[in-house]
């Protein structure tokens, strides 16, 4: 395969299955793979949360990923043109959450959208944490802080 470079953002955050899924199919298009960590900063003014994991564990964790060549800190969402310019970038992907939302950078490489997997999010396993009993009980840890 010639030099690809593939190109995906996101906020892995209480990094899941989902979120190896993407990683693994988006590292199979290309020959190097770049990931933008969302800030939390960019999270705040997202979702209105602070994410359970800092950007600084998040980086480090979607970082030494074997897929994954290169993380960078996503600041903003405005960026991401930049971001796939300097980074030479050959494809974008992204979850088909996202699907058509990114059409505007068909420009300057391809984009993809893959199928998001089934029936798991970061926001269903915090309500499964939280609604599991395992909070508030003696000598169990703090609760999530977010
Ligand atoms: N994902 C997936 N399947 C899931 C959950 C997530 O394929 N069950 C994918 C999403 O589609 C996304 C990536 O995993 O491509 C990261 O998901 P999030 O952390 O939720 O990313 P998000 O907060 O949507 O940030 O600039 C774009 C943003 O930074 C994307």
């Amino acid at each position: 395969m010639h030099n690809r470079t593939v190109i995906t953002f996101g906020t892995f955050d209480v990094f899941h299955v989902g979120h190896l899924r993407v990683i693994e199919r988006a590292a199979h298009l290309g020959t190097r793979l770049i990931v933008g960590v969302s800030a939390d900063a960019l999270n705040m003014r997202k979702k209105n949360r602070a994410p359970v994991f800092s950007q600084a564990e998040r980086l480090a964790i979607v970082g030494s990923l074997k897929q994954v060549d290169e993380v960078f800190l996503e600041e903003s969402l405005e960026l991401k043109r930049h971001y796939i310019l300097s980074y030479g970038a050959d494809v974008l992907v992204m979850g088909d959450d996202w699907e058509g939302r990114f059409d505007e950078f068909r420009d300057i490489c391809e984009v993809v959208y893959l199928p998001r997997t089934p029936a798991i999010s970061t926001t269903a396993l915090i309500e499964k944490i939280a609604g599991s009993g395992l909070i508030g009980m003696p000598g169990a840890e703090p609760a999530l802080s977010a």
